[in-house]
């Protein structure tokens, strides 16, 4: 079930259906093709309606009511039906409190949605939230729907999409503070997050096409793309293919060390043409790769844990001779000394298509994808947390927020939280790590 929380969870969503309804071949009116029909993959994300057409297992909220609107008179009007979208009257104003708060009045509607997903699907394998940390309704409606459905969901797998701010993209003046909020917040109530931001995904776009300039629909093709690569392994099979729960249990070292850094080769195919495989594991630690502003192998940067994503046409063992053959020094980042294997690989041999609806989208046939658990997250967590630090010094904007029912220790425990956040991912806080160990890896 993906839930998309609003205006950037909104539109993200109708790149998001458009791409997967593309893979099943399915019209944009619901209805199944021939094709679709030779397997089961399809009920990963469609449930089917008493008419027999597919219909998307998702909810769009938003306290804005526009973006649901538009998304109910674009082009995929008749995919969507009544009960995917949740909207509400007035934005939350940037506000995370309000955004919490408001989002009460919805959050009937909003569950009974889910529930009824949950409820008429054989086996919910995993909920795939959509949202962006800087908004008011993204990062508070976001934190109380996962609160309120928690008595069920906590049964169920959990993944944040997440759009962090990034200080390139002006996003608003009280952006560090959501962020912050909700950074702390749905590091609980996910099992797992997986961080993007537009600076990166506006470089990841126009890599091979300088002369366009691309709209937020085309970066939103891009999370799609991820999406699409994430999510295949499990609809569609493969020679290795997992659970989200495997991707999980081989990511996360530590519940606490859960943020992952999302990575896209899709867009970098024009740059590597004739050794696929063997040019991709090269690039897979490059910041070229990174869908939010991070270089993984920067300075004393570590990766604790890392995972592939293949879908496409290529041979398997091309696939695991080039990840053998590509240890070459220039091209590794560090690794912790306290975990020996770090890849997880997962491929399967579905080829990708091609939306016409961004012309960033490149035609290639193959799609790799990368989950990285690295202490460069701190790249980003640091520039946000030291914004957050300077208005709250200041107690800049803080009305807005007490006047809508925050009580103003909560700031001071979002900065310890943050901090402990910050700490763990320096490698000081890790289990076991003493001060002996920490002068060893440094040493490396
Ligand atoms: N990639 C992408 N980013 C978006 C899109 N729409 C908004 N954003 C970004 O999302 C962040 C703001 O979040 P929004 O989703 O607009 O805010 P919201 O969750 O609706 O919350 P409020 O409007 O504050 O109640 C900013 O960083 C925007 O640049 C989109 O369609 N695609
Ligand atoms: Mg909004």
């Amino acid at each position: 079930m993906v839930v998309c929380v609003g205006q950037c969870g909104v539109q993200v969503s109708e790149a998001v259906w458009n791409l997967l309804r593309e893979e099943h071949f399915i019209s944009k009116d619901g209805v199944v093709g021939e094709e679709s029909k030779v397997d089961h993959s399809i009920d990963t994300f469609f449930n089917e309606s008493l008419s027999g057409e597919a219909r998307p297992r998702t909810v769009l909220t938003d306290l804005d009511p526009t973006p649901c609107e538009v998304l109910q008179r674009g082009h995929l009007k008749n995919l969507f039906f009544e009960k995917n979208f949740v909207s509400g009257k007035q934005s939350s104003a940037n506000v995370y409190s309000k955004g919490k708060s408001d989002g009460i009045v919805l959050m009937h509607e909003i569950q009974n949605s889910m529930r009824s997903f949950y409820e008429s699907c054989d086996y919910l394998a995993e909920i795939i939230c959509i949202h962006a940390a800087s908004g008011g309704t993204g990062s508070g409606l976001t934190t109380s729907i996962m609160e309120n459905v928690y008595d069920w969901s906590r049964h169920v797998s959990s993944t944040s999409f997440v759009l962090c701010p990034n200080e390139d993209c002006k996003v608003g003046t009280v952006a560090p503070y959501n962020a912050v909020m909700a950074i702390n917040e749905q590091k609980e109530l996910f099992n797992m997050v997986v961080n993007f931001d537009n600076a990166a995904l506006y470089k990841l776009v126009t890599r091979a096409k300088t002369e366009l300039i691309p709209t937020y629909s085309d970066l939103n093709y891009a999370i799609a793309s991820f999406l699409s690569g994430y999510s295949s392994g499990y609809r569609f099979g493969g020679h290795i293919c997992s659970s989200t729960d495997t991707v999980y249990t081989n990511l996360i070292p530590f519940p606490a060390m859960n943020q992952m850094i999302a990575g896209c080769e899709l867009y970098l195919c024009s740059e590597i043409p004739q050794n696929y495989f063997r040019d991709s594991m090269n690039l897979l630690f490059d910041e070229r790769m990174c869908m939010i502003s991070i270089n993984p192998k920067e300075g004393e940067a570590k990766i604790l844990s890392h995972a592939m994503m293949y879908s496409g046409e290529r041979n398997v063992y091309s696939l695991i001779r080039a990840l053998h053959e590509t240890a070459i020094p220039a091209t590794k980042p560090q690794f912790t000394d306290f975990i020996p294997c770090h890849t997880k690989l997962l491929a399967n041999f579905h080829g990708i298509k091609q939306p016409k609806e961004s012309p960033f989208y490149p035609g290639s046939k193959n799609n790799l994808v990368t989950l990285i658990n690295g202490t460069a997250i701190n790249q980003v967590f640091n520039k946000v947390f030291d914004q957050f630090k300077l208005m709250k010094k200041h107690r800049a904007f803080f009305h807005w927020y007490t006047e809508s029912g925050l009580a103003v220790e909560t700031f001071d425990h979002a900065e310890e939280a943050m901090q402990s956040l910050i700490d763990i991912y320096s490698l000081k806080d890790v289990p076991g790590h003493d001060e002996e160990k920490a002068d060893y890896s440094a040493d490396q």
